[in-house]
């Protein structure tokens, strides 16, 4: 599959890899590289050789929002009509797990992308940002919600309030993200964190990523239990067999997936 607004790659066995590629705009997250994205995620979900999912932009930018001259003279109808929630929700029904590679500006529906991955690596100069409230909007993809898990609600209520940024320092400490590393080798990083993932039983990391993810949208009480089935479904894997076995064996498993 050939994009014009992405490029996807493998840089190691078992990880994908997608880059944000309109530089001039700083990765503006447009409806058209938007489409290109949710292709690119269900076919990398879709192969079986790729356990574990990147996405990145550049040094400058992950992307610095939705793209505002697209949405510029939209009406309510225009949003409402126009499909755009389904075109940004492919995220959040990929199996496999997903890291952001981060690097300056993210902000606005690109701190929401990031904030929709199951992890966040960042360079030093990453900045995250809920800016909307500059534009007379509020965040419209998790923006409230996301964050406000992340960060709580102090920081959170400040960031879309005033469109404060937070430096990668500042998103480390609070939860936000997972790492931080100079420049030049957040890329690196985030590949090998992922190569890490990849390597893993593929069915235990999907289920992983399910229950975490749960705990977000659940009680505690359902929570447990959607964990204790899913927990248990895994005994009925070849893979838990083997995992087990090599450890008995004293020696190192291989997933099979099944
Ligand atoms: N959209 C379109 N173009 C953008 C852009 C954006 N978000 N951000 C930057 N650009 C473009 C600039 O217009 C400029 O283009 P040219 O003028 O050269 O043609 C080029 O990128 C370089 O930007 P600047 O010249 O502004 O660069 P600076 O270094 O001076 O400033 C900046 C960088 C990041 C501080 C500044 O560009 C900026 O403030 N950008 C806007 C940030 C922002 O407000 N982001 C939030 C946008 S609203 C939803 C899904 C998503 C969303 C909502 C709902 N649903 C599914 C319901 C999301 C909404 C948003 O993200």
């Amino acid at each position: 599959m050939s994009y014009q607004y992405i490029l996807t790659e493998e840089p190691q066995p078992g990880v994908g890899l997608i880059r944000l590629n309109r530089p001039k705009a700083l990765n503006a997250l447009s409806p058209e590289l938007m489409q290109e994205l949710g292709q690119a995620l269900e076919e990398f979900d879709r192969n079986e050789d790729v356990r574990c999912i990147v996405i990145t932009g550049n040094e400058r930018a992950f992307a610095a929002g939705a793209d505002i001259k697209a949405m510029a003279t939209a009406s309510t109808v225009d949003m409402l009509v126009e499909d755009i929630i389904a075109r940004w929700e492919t995220i959040h029904h990929i199996k496999t797990p997903i890291i952001a590679a981060v690097s300056g500006y993210c902000l606005g529906g690109g701190c929401e992308l990031a904030m929709s991955c199951d992890m966040i690596v960042a360079s030093e100069t990453a900045q995250f940002g809920q800016p909307e409230i500059n534009l007379g909007i509020i965040p419209g993809f998790g923006g409230t919600q996301r964050l406000t898990h992340a960060v709580g609600k102090a920081v959170a209520m400040e960031m879309v309030l005033t469109g404060r940024y937070l430096s990668a320092d500042e998103a480390k400490a609070l939860g936000l993200i997972n790492y931080v590393y100079p420049v030049e080798t957040y890329l690196d990083q985030a590949v090998k964190l992922a190569a890490k993932v990849a390597a893993q039983a593929p069915l235990a990391a999907r289920f992983a990523k399910e229950a975490v993810n749960m705990a977000f949208e659940t009680s505690l009480s359902q929570g447990l239990h959607f964990e204790r089935r899913l927990f248990q479904m895994l005994f009925a894997t070849e893979d838990q067999k083997e995992g087990m076995a090599a450890f008995v064996e004293k020696r190192k498993p291989t997933w099979k997936g099944r």
